[in-house]
């Protein structure tokens, strides 16, 4: 059974993970407005995973006794400077996903909550490799610069960097 310290971090994890979902959607329908149809590919994908993501808290929560509330959120930003720009705020939103994640495993460790533990490690390793994933694009896009044709080439070639992550992930 869920403590109510516990179930409401992981409420706020879960709601964290749906404005991810969101933010991200709002990402790829703009890439995809602009005609960088890989970048708006990637972002579906890694819209589509938040929502996985939130559907396991949503699970766990209700099977460990709790209630899960299906949070509102907040319209996500819709217009962006750059590519270059919308890594950057993807690298921030994961880095505070990481954050939260961190927090709730101290939470889960100082009220010896170790099932709830054990289920939080899975996004502890997920967030290892999302923030990795980001950063190899970032240091891609440096070398890049927004220059067209490398953008152009760039687009193209996404899903080849985000493919091998995702096939790990579905093992
Ligand atoms: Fe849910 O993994 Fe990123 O945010």
């Amino acid at each position: 059974m869920l403590n109510k310290k516990i179930e409401k971090a992981l409420n706020n994890q879960l709601k964290m993970e749906a404005e991810a979902s969101n933010y991200y959607l709002s990402i790829a329908s703009w890439a995809e407005t602009i005609g960088m149809n890989g970048i708006a590919e990637f972002f579906f994908q890694q819209s589509e995973e938040e929502r996985i993501h939130m559907l396991r808290l949503v699970r766990f929560i209700n099977e460990r006794g709790g209630k899960s509330i299906i949070p509102a959120t907040e319209k996500p930003e819709d217009n962006f400077k750059s590519i270059t720009n919308v890594f950057n705020v993807f690298l921030e939103h994961e880095l505070a996903v990481t954050k939260m994640v961190n927090n709730v495993v101290d939470l889960c460790h100082k009220e010896r909550d170790y099932p709830t533990l054990n289920f939080m490690q899975w996004y502890v390793s997920e967030q290892i490799e999302e923030e990795a994933l980001v950063r190899t694009i970032i240091d891609k896009l440096k070398m890049i610069g927004e220059e067209k044709s490398g953008l152009y080439m760039f687009d193209r070639d996404l899903n080849t960097i985000k493919n091998p992550l995702i096939t790990i992930n579905n093992n």
